[in-house]
Parts: C-alpha cells; structure tokens; sequence
C-alpha cells in the first residue's frame, strides 16, 4: 500500500504497512483498484453521455464509491470488494449499449478501458506509480479534490439536489489522471477547475440542505444530557438524522450529535423534535472515550469513522458509504428509506450517557442568519469594534500539534472574529470567548458542508465596502486541514481568487516541491508556524 491523502500520511510522506488512520493494506490496494475501475467508467460514460444515454444510476455509482474511498469512511475490505464488482458490471453495461463506431479500435483504446476483474491485480494502478513527481504530484491534488467533490455531490444527491456539470468534471478528471499526453499546465489547470467546480458543488449542497431542512437560526445548543438513554449520530448526513429523529419520536429515547453533526441542531426542521437533545462530545478523533461512556447505540452516517475499543463494539452500526468490517451496517431500502429499529431496540435497554460536560455553545451562524446581522456586522467594522475576522474553518484531528488552534484562539485580540466551518472549530468553541456587540466572537456556519456560508458572507462583506477584490477584506485565514473535503475547499478558495492562506498543521504531503512552488507564487500560500509569529503575519 501507499497513501498519501491525508493529512496524517506517516511522516508527512505516506503510509506504508497500515495506516495511521487504521486502514490496512490490503484495503489501502483494494481503494486504489476501485479508483481505478471508476476511471474504466468514465472513460465509456463520457462516450455514453455523448450519445445521450448515461443513466442516473451510474452517476450515483462514482459518487457513492469515491466517497467510500475518503479519509475514515470505510475500511471494510468486503464492502470494497463489493464496489469493483458493481463498478466492474456498470462499466460492462455502458460499453454494451455504446452505439457502434464510439470507440476507437481496440489497439488504440488505453489501459483504462481494458482494465478486467482477472487483470486488474496485475495491473499498476495507483496514481502514486507515475514517475514524474510534478505530474504524479498534481493528479494526486486533482484526484484527492475531487473526492472531497463527490462527497458533497453525494451529500446534495440523496437530498434531490444534482448538476451535471460536476458527473462530467469527476469523470474527465478521473480519465485526465492517466493520460499521459497531459503536461504539468494542463494539470494545474484541471486542479484549479476542481476549485470552480468546488464553489459549485458547495452551491448546490448548500441548496439542498436549506431548500429541505430551512436556513441554520442561532441556537444555543445544550453539550450536557438528559436522564433517558439516547441514540448518538455522527457524521455530516442530514437525512438519515431526520429518519432517525422521526423514528424515535415519542419512543422515550433521546437523540444527541456527535462531532460533525453538531450544526445540524440549529435547523428549523428538526429543532422541532422534542426528544432532540443536544450534542455530545467533541471532534471525529475523540470517538473511543466519548463513545465509551454514552453506553446507547451510535450511529456513523459518513466519515470520520476509526477502529473501535471492545468496549462499546456492541453497540455502533454504520449506513450509507460508512464500512467497518464487523459492524451492522443499515441499508437503505428500495424506496430510498431506512429502517433505524435495530438502533432504537437497543437504545431501549442501554443505560443514559455518563455526563461530559455542561451547559450550552451556540452555533446556526450559516450565510442567512449571519447575514441577517450583516448592517450590525459592517457597522461594527466601520467603527472599528471588529478589527478583522480570522477564517478558521476545516478539520480536527488527533496529532498534539493541533493544539496550536486552540493558543491561536485564545490569543487572538478581542476585536477579532473568527469565522469557522468544519470540525476544527472544537478547538474553540467551547472558550469563553465573548462577543462583540451582541456578534459572538466565533461565528460558526455549520460543518464543512457549509463552507459555501462562509463564502456568502465574504462575498456580502465584499459588497458592502464597495471591495471588487476579496483580499483587500479585512479577513485572514488560518485553515486547519485533514482529508480530502478540505483539499477540495481549499482548492474552492483558490479559484475564488483569496490569497495569503496559512495552511497547517503540516501542508499536505503530496504537493512537491515544485507545486508549492506555484502555490506560493500564485497565492502565497504559507504553512502556519507558531502563534505568534502567525498572528503578526495574519494580522497584519
Ligand atoms: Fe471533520 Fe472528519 Fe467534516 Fe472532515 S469529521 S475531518 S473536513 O472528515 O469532514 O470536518
Ligand atoms: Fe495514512 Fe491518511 Fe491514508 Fe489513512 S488516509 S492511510 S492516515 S494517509
């Protein structure tokens, strides 16, 4: 195995025998050979589309099987297995129904094509086995975006919501990975459309989510717990915490999030459950302790998933594109429903959560109530009360120098604001750290899912100073990164034209040094170094 999409790659180089993550190898090989039968995929869909016969259920194919390949989503080598078999039968059936004379003679046609079940262990499939270190450095960039790209396609999808134009974009770029006829300029461009897709597909999630469940109201949401036993939720999927919540309602057993679920307590639609409880815990790599003591069943609905302590083994189940091999996994049904009874049934004769901690956080900050307070807002800048506002939006993670966001916090000068999304707000959201006016110091617009608020929010600020270029803001940012979700942000940032991004805790170990190169000359990305040499950088 060799993997190198995260942000915990060993070494800032890459996993070898296992991950740090606890991916095995062998699963580690089996992702690599599924990415590469979604190649075989596009490479006849796109031919397929052409003649207008591709078929939704291709679509949500790649989707559902990239994402599945994610940064602690699924690590169930059965589960993979079960994709290139599937991935394997879709190709076979686009290539059947091709009108003749589509493809090129069969000497002509690439690697990708002939891909079969009884070759593809023979076959060199890992984008790390290209040799140029530029080339092989860019289409890692382009195929680790374009993950975070089909989660949250995937996201919008199961809400209703799709564009064409991002199924395209995955499959010309998952084809664009092997061709060698593409130099390291035809890359980087690929890489930055990734980001202007990137800005899209955020659109449409957010869409989605605001179109189904309302927009996200300022809510303060309890962290303590109630004396009933609960069902915890973790993960960034929204409907299956509304199925939920409808099937326990009047059951006597309370829902509680977890993790990247916390936003989801300042929507309209399920605000209205009674037996809503709140949100327990802290970020995905806390899960072990904090699973341990909440003693009810728990529910992973997307990543971040990781190896579990006997301790509470019993009693986690996982749905969707979420594989851990042993654990129950809940399907979902013909009629796109999903039959959550085992969970409650459990939860019945499960003991109440041990208490973590007490009182409330406030989150619901998404573009529509953020900028409902937008006059405050712009008033509060042009009187010089808010002096600037720090992005710290992406992911937590487990390594000790994270620790670093939370002194960032703290130091950060009392006219700041922070503006957050992700799970890399659990460094600070639970500091005191006060408002401004009635505008509290850390803005939170929900998970990483709703980065699109963010961008909403600059781009109204941009407006309101009359600003045509977005750097010229009083806005820094300090973004913490760990999977793919947040390369795609990134890249989404980068396309929208904001520069000077602090990157950190370590910059992704898959960009060489000639790609930073281009980074820092086009953006004048810079990886983060200490407190206070960063604040002097960001404030500036
Ligand atoms: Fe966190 Fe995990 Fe949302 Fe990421 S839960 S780290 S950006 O996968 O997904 O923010
Ligand atoms: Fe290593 Fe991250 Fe890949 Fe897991 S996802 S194997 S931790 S690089």
């Amino acid at each position: 195995m060799f993997c190198n999409q995260c942000q915990e790659a060993l070494n800032v180089k890459g996993c070898t025998k296992n991950g740090v993550c606890g991916k095995k190898g062998e699963v580690a090989d089996l992702q690599d050979r599924l990415i590469y039968v979604l190649k075989s995929i596009s490479f006849y869909n796109m031919k397929a589309r052409e003649s207008g016969l591709n078929e939704e259920a291709t679509d949500r194919f790649v989707l559902d099987a990239f994402f599945a390949t994610l940064t602690n989503t699924n690590f169930d080598r059965q589960a993979i297995e079960s994709y290139i078999k599937r991935g394997f039968e879709i190709r076979d059936s686009i290539k059947a129904k091709l009108p003749a004379g589509t493809l090129p003679p069969e000497e002509a046609l690439p690697a990708i094509a002939k891909v079969t079940p009884e070759n593809i262990e023979e076959m060199d499939v890992a984008v790390h086995s290209t040799q140029n270190e530029d080339i092989r450095s860019l289409r890692e960039m382009l195929t680790f975006g374009m993950k975070g790209m089909a989660a949250y396609a995937h996201h919008a999808y199961i809400l209703g919501y799709k564009d064409e134009e991002i199924f395209k974009f995955i499959e010309k770029g998952l084809v664009s990975t092997t061709d060698d006829s593409l130099g390291a300029e035809d890359l980087t461009g690929l890489v930055l459309e990734c980001g202007q897709k990137g800005v899209s597909v955020l659109a449409l999630l957010d869409k989605a989510n605001t179109e189904t469940y309302g927009n996200p109201e300022p809510t303060a949401v309890n962290i303590g717990v109630r004396s009933n036993p609960g069902i915890l939720i973790s993960g960034h999927d929204l409907k299956d915490l509304e199925q939920l919540l409808e099937q326990t309602k009047g059951t006597g057993i309370d829902v509680y999030t977890h993790g990247e679920m916390l936003p989801a307590n300042s929507y309209p639609a399920f605000k209205k459950y009674d037996n809503f409880a709140g949100n327990y815990g802290n970020a995905w790599w806390r899960q072990n302790e904090e699973f341990e003591k909440f003693n009810g069943p728990i529910l992973m609905t997307t990543n971040c998933i990781i190896p579990q302590r006997d301790s509470y083994k019993n009693r986690i189940y996982t749905t969707g594109v979420v594989g851990f091999e042993g654990l129950p996994h809940i399907y979902e049904k013909e009629d796109g429903t999903k039959d959550f009874s085992p969970l409650i049934e459990q939860a019945k004769t499960s003991k109440p959560p041990e208490q973590l901690e007490s009182g409330t956080i406030i989150g619901g900050f998404a573009h529509e109530s953020a900028l409902s307070v937008a006059d405050k807002i712009i008033d509060a800048v042009k009187t010089g009360k808010i002096s600037r506002f720090m992005v710290m939006a992406g992911c937590d993670g487990r390594h000790k120098e994270r620790a670093y966001y939370t002194e960032f916090a703290k130091a950060l000068p009392k006219d700041t604001v922070i503006l957050t999304a992700g799970c890399a707000k659990y460094r600070y959201n639970k500091l005191d750290l006060g408002d401004i006016g009635g505008i509290p110091r850390v803005i939170d617009a929900g998970q990483c899912n709703d980065c699109y608020s963010l961008v909403a929010i600059a781009q109204k600020l941009a407006e309101a100073f009359g600003l045509k270029d977005i750097n010229d803001l009083p806005v820094s940012y300090n973004i913490a990164w760990y999977e793919q979700k947040a390369v795609l942000v990134l890249l989404a940032l980068l396309s929208l034209g904001v520069k000077n991004i602090t990157l950190g805790p370590t910059l992704p170990a898959f960009v060489s040094p000639n790609v930073l190169k281009v980074l820092v000359d086009n953006f004048n990305i810079r990886p983060n170094t200490t407190v206070e040499a960063d604040m002097k950088v960001l404030l500036a």
